[in-house]
């Protein structure tokens, strides 16, 4: 795997972005793939009900981006500090709309194995229902979808080989005796201020700076440079059954507060209605806890207007270790929460416009009447 991997780095640095780039790195690492053999023959049998270690998941990603070669492309988004590539996936169907972006992270959390299922399980989703439902091909029509499945990939990888339990990135401080930042501390917003800690030995550990991490920037430098199109950002996390609002630095409120919270009870409502769970849904510092640096405050104070981080299950009965018989329940209901907020962003910039639209034209008209009736 090593090879390969150096492979696609020194690739990645010599010629970031651009389509026939990350084309060619499909191809070349469906070459060696193929040439090593994979633990699983096809995407008709990839298991969406059970947790793939970072090898499948990468496999995965090329598998479905050539299979659906017209809706879904992968691109390089970054290395890891351990240089390993971060890829997202982008669905996206061809058209000369514009289009906005709902971007989703999944496993910025190491031992939150249920996020990158969901990651997947969104994805398995909509390109198995775009074409036909038209819920599904509505939002495609204006909405790109850029879905990045484990954030932190080294720590993902950590908590298959070593411990189970690991939250954070596997940087190395203090000439190689500490480990690890928690990346969804290290964002550029009211850095390491509340709920983070600056001691390397903490699960909260902030990193040395805002932005210190390089799984942090990669994340951070593009949703950045894409920040005018982005309606959504999603960040998917486990446990606790919540959806959470901005911020966690502060129990100020953003300006669309009230907005915030209405969608995300009406998704909360949603999920309920597939399995019976319960969610709440609250801004991070008024029901769950004070963080500082998070991807979902940062998201929002760069101008995202919908930013939500979900707390996928359980309630603390398994915690990190949700049992594998609830990955297709938990994902079900988080889905039906998702696709909820989604209608709710539909309705909000597309129908609306188009109501305007007709209204507008309806009273043109009738005022042409009547004045040509006038006459
Ligand atoms: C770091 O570790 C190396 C090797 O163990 C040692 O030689 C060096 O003095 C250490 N540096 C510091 C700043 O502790
Ligand atoms: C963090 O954001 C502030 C503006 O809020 C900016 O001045 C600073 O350069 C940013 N730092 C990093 C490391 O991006
Ligand atoms: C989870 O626990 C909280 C607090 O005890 C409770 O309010 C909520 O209803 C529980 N949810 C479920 C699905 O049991
Ligand atoms: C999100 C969604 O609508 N999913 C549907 C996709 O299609 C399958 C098979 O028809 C349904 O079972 C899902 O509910
Ligand atoms: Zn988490």
């Amino acid at each position: 795997m090593k090879p390969l991997l150096g492979t696609l780095y020194l690739l990645g640095m010599l010629v970031p972005g651009g389509l026939g780039y990350d084309r060619s790195l499909a191809q070349h690492r469906k070459q060696v793939v193929d040439k090593t053999g994979s633990p699983w023959k096809s995407l008709e049998t990839y298991s969406y009900n059970k947790y793939h270690p970072m090898e499948e998941i990468y496999q995965w990603m090329s598998q479905i981006s050539e299979k659906h070669a017209e809706v879904v492309t992968q691109h390089f988004l970054g290395l890891t500090y351990e240089m390993r590539p971060m890829y997202y996936l982008k669905i996206s169907q061809p058209s000369n709309n514009p289009k906005k972006i709902i971007w989703m992270d999944c496993g910025i959390h190491a031992r939150e194995w249920i996020a990158p299922a969901f990651c997947q399980w969104f994805v398995k989703e909509i390109l198995q229902n775009y074409t036909d439902n038209p819920r599904i091909s509505r939002y495609l029509r204006n909405l790109d979808f850029y879905v990045l499945p484990v954030l932190n990939i080294d720590g993902y990888i950590y908590t298959w080989t070593t411990d189970r339990l690991w939250r954070k990135s596997r940087s190395s401080y203090n000439n190689g005796t500490c480990f690890g930042s928690d990346l969804n501390r290290n964002f550029n917003v009211s850095w390491c201020s509340t709920g983070a800690s600056p001691n390397c030995e903490d699960l909260t550990f902030c990193g040395t700076g805002p932005v210190s991490e390089p799984e942090t920037k990669a994340v951070s430098s593009f949703v950045e440079s894409k920040k005018e199109d982005i309606l959504c950002f999603l960040t998917i996390h486990s446990y606790g059954q919540l959806i959470l609002t901005p911020y966690g630095y502060t129990t100020n409120k953003p300006s669309n507060h009230e907005e915030l919270i209405q969608v995300g009870q009406k998704a909360a409502n949603a999920l309920k209605a597939k399995h019976g769970t319960n969610y709440r849904v609250g801004s991070s510092a008024d029901i769950l806890y004070a963080t500082s640096g998070s991807s979902r405050d940062w998201a929002r104070d760069i101008g995202i207007p919908f930013s939500y981080t979900f707390e996928l299950r359980d309630n603390g009965t398994y915690g990190f270790i949700l049992p594998e018989v609830q990955v297709q329940p938990t994902c079900e209901e988080a889905m039906e929460a998702v696709l909820s907020i989604l209608d709710d962003i539909y309705a909000k910039y597309w129908l609306s416009n188009t109501a305007g639209k007709v209204t507008s034209t309806t009273v043109l008209l009738s005022l042409l009447w009547l004045f040509t009736s006038l006459l």
